[in-house]
């Protein structure tokens, strides 16, 4: 190969050099390897974002926007620096248009705190997915008793995709916002939005993305998404807790209201009233979180440097090598993944085991999964069921490690059904 061509070939995918990038796949759970499978709550993070937030609070912490002194200013650079990194991450025009909030909770409840408050009226059409987190539901639920907002679902179909002619229908002139998740956090499908945003713009509606659980599978271009708004959390993609980004078009931001108010968010305060700060710090209230928002910056870069096609490729091979086990599984009744797009997400039961037990039982042989509703109660109702074992990978998991689940819930199901 010549020089140049061995320069243009993408390296390949080393998921061993990949995980000793993350210190705590070393660790032993009850005398087991740990096998960590519960992605979709919280990623592990690897060293360099370990060391970013060291380094924040032992080199230069201190307050941001304010001092003058050098610590501060260092301090301030860098938090900047990570909105840039987003914004180049996710393809924004402007790094002004990235919000630092505590989590994707916090961004949706932004939007309709700050956005919804401010635009809609009674009789005001919301349309959501019946595949919403609590947190893109919720916020919505206050509006509806504030405002008397007018809240709709669109289901989905018995194999777990949304139902889009459902939707077509359900969309309607009065629809003010369509809100989806881009990839659910139960079934792991990566939803349509295509299409679900073709239909928002043609009535007028604003289009709201939860990329909670998609940023940190694949690729995102806000750009070409072209939504309005899109909420993610640091915390699911390699960065620190307590920090994440609500995304909003520049021209939304500047019409919003601020949503926290206080010190840092404003430009001028009188007796009489104030004005505010800049973007995006005027929907920054009060001191930030600067290392987690500093660390955010590094995750953005170890993710880069990845390169999130290739994190998806990856990702998909394993999700079909899991896939093909998962069904084989005698007993085993997983939900979603036969039609459309998924993510290695799979929520699962075993007949005879209940979900609680089956992840007690894992957890003892190393298996890290959740059991439970996942914040998804309604979508759990739609499809039957109450709770699930759910086991999420992501970028460091290997085909071994699906194989020790297998093996695991072999286990499982010899203990509870068996009673051996
Ligand atoms: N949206 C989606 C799609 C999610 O999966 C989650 C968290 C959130 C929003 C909220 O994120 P947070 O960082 O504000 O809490 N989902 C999960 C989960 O599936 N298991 O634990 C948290």
């Amino acid at each position: 190969m010549t020089e140049s061509a061995l320069r243009a070939a993408p390296a390949a995918y080393d998921v061993q050099r990949v995980r000793r990038d993350f210190p705590i796949l070393a660790r032993k759970v009850n005398g087991r390897d740990l096998v960590y499978l519960d992605n979709a709550a919280s990623s592990q993070r690897p060293k360099a974002v370990v060391d970013a937030v060291v380094e924040s609070m032992t080199v230069s912490n201190a307050n941001i926007h304010r001092a003058i002194h050098t610590l501060g200013y260092e301090a301030t650079v860098g938090y900047e620096e990570a909105h840039k990194k987003v914004a180049r991450f996710i393809n924004a025009r402007s790094w002004r248009e990235v919000v630092f909030v505590r989590n994707a909770t916090e961004a949706l409840n932004l939007v309709a705190g700050a956005w919804g408050l401010a635009n809609l009226r009674a009789g005001d059409e919301v349309v959501l997915t019946i595949m919403e987190h609590h947190s893109n539901i919720v916020p919505w639920q206050m509006l509806r008793a504030r405002l008397g907002v007018t809240l709709k679902f669109i289901p989905v179909t018995p194999s777990g995709l949304l139902d889009l002619d459902a939707a077509a229908r359900l969309i309607t002139p009065r629809t003010r916002l369509v809100g989806a998740v881009h990839a659910s956090n139960v079934l792991g499908a990566v939803n349509p939005v295509g299409a679900l945003r073709d239909r928002a713009r043609a009535v007028g509606a604003k289009f709201l993305l939860d990329g909670a659980q998609s940023l940190p599978h694949m690729p995102v271009d806000v750009r070409a998404l072209d939504c309005d708004f899109f909420a993610a959390s640091g915390h699911k993609m390699c960065g620190p807790t307590g920090i994440g980004f609500l995304y909003a078009k520049k021209e939304l931001l500047e019409e919003m209201p601020p949503f926290l108010t206080g010190g840092d968010m404003i430009a001028t305060v009188t007796p009489e009233g104030s004005t505010w700060n800049e973007l995006p710090w005027k929907f920054e209230a009060g001191t930030a979180a600067i290392a987690e928002g500093i660390g955010l910056g590094a995750a953005v870069d170890y993710l880069s440097g990845l390169g999130m096609e290739r994190v998806l490729a990856y990702e998909e091979e394993l999700r079909g090598y899991v896939l093909e086990k998962l069904l084989a599984f005698p007993g085993l009744t997983l939900y979603g993944h036969r039609k459309g797009e998924h993510l290695a997400v799979f929520s699962f039961n075993v007949d005879g085991v209940h979900p609680h037990d089956g992840a007690n039982l894992l957890d003892r042989l190393g298996v890290a999964v959740r059991s439970g509703h996942h914040c998804a109660q309604p979508l759990m109702a739609a499809l039957g069921m109450d709770n699930t074992l759910r086991a999420s990978f992501y970028l460091y998991n290997t085909k071994e490690e699906a194989d020790h689940l297998l093996y695991a819930l072999g286990e499982v199901s010899r203990l509870f059904v068996h009673g051996r």
